[in-house]
């Protein structure tokens, strides 16, 4: 008796433990359907980022297979525009703390796509952090947006789409 009781409650346990021990943990994530265009074309990815670790992580940056160039970005306000641009040193997430990158925020900019991105297609994305592991996430749903079609403030890639 002793021995099955000590299994059910090591079960459940193992199965929290997923959570805790790998750091920063990604939910509904989601991408925003693009086409590849001769400048290089852009999207960006979305979803919630959760710091389950003692201490600050900060987002430095990513890798997916669809994008030659990933960034984290912020929106701000440039001469009386809300534009976007990389985030210096990249974006913090306090010690048990949760940010949300969305349309009109915060998010995880893909340029130079390598291929049209269309709704339903899925990707990998790999985020990288400066105080945590770097995660990876598969199956990663691009979908239509509204939002998220800010400028891109920078001094060499104004594009006009
Ligand atoms: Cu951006």
């Amino acid at each position: 008796m002793r021995k099955i009781s000590l299994l059910f409650l090591t079960i459940p346990l193992l199965l929290t433990g997923c959570a805790s021990t790998g750091g920063v943990v990604a939910e509904d994530l989601w991408v925003k359907s693009s086409e590849m265009s001769m400048q290089g074309g852009m999207t960006a990815v979305y979803g919630t980022l959760t710091n389950n670790t003692q201490q600050d992580v900060v987002l430095v940056g990513g890798e997916t297979e669809i994008a030659g160039v990933v960034e984290v970005h912020e929106m701000t306000m440039i001469g009386g525009e809300m534009k976007m641009q990389e985030i210096d040193g990249g974006l913090t997430i306090p010690a048990g703390m949760s940010i949300v990158l969305e349309p009109g925020g915060n998010h995880l900019m893909l340029m130079m796509l390598t291929d049209d991105l269309e709704a339903g297609e899925e990707i990998s994305v790999t985020f990288d952090f400066d105080g945590a592991e770097d995660i990876t996430v598969d199956g990663i749903v691009a979908k239509p947006a509204e939002g998220g079609d800010e400028d891109y403030h920078s001094g060499e890639m104004e594009m006009d789409n």
